[in-house]
């Protein structure tokens, strides 16, 4: 098992459409205990694959509080078969979005059609929490980010900050000679 880096704002690869992995074989087992110990290091509750730069439809899940035994769940190749008419509103945040957090609204409940980590194929209800966070997850292997869901004007706050970030870390060089902007 390794950590692996986390991609960040402004890096194009988050907007990849991921690829399904068709079989759950030890490879794919390989990358999602590689995913597991980059998400408990962070610590974060889900991670897309994408997230670590790897472009398939893989995602794992732990929602287990610090106190509670860990209950790591893996998802390959998931599919929202149906989505409530009934929304919530959870205040969501991203390892690829540091430091920004907004309420976002989704369908409460979803049925979901994937592959285990055994490449069993499931059917399950998910909705509080999982609901959230599988969407927020599945939003990943699309190309899409929580903050896509927030207002024009909110959405672009939020990557002008990131983008303004890359820039400052630049060599000061290849930024040439104009005056700085204050952080913000
Ligand atoms: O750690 C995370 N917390 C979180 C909180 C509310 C809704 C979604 C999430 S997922 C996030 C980790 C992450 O970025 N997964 O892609
Ligand atoms: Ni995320």
């Amino acid at each position: 098992m390794a950590i692996r880096p986390i991609l960040c704002l402004p890096d194009p690869k988050l907007r990849a459409v991921s690829e399904n992995v068709g079989v759950v074989d030890d490879s794919v087992r390989a990358l999602m205990d590689d995913m597991l110990e980059t998400m408990y290091d962070a610590p974060g509750i889900g991670l897309a694959a994408i997230q670590i730069g790897v472009a398939r439809r893989v995602l794992v899940i732990d929602l287990a509080k610090q106190d509670e035994t860990p209950a790591p769940q893996f998802f390959a190749d998931p599919e929202i078969l149906t989505r409530s008419e009934e929304t919530s509103v959870y205040e969501e945040g991203c390892l690829s979005v540091p430091d920004y957090y907004e309420e976002v609204n989704r369908p409460a409940k979803i049925r979901l059609r994937f592959l285990d980590r055994n490449n069993e194929r499931r059917e399950i209800e998910a909705e509080g929490l999982l609901a959230t966070c599988l969407q927020h997850e599945i939003d990943h292997l699309d190309g899409k980010l929580f903050i896509d869901h927030l207002s024009r004007l909110k959405r672009e706050r939020a990557i002008k900050k990131y983008a303004k970030a890359a820039r400052n870390s630049e060599p000061a060089a290849a930024r040439g000679p104009e005056i700085r902007e204050k952080q913000g």
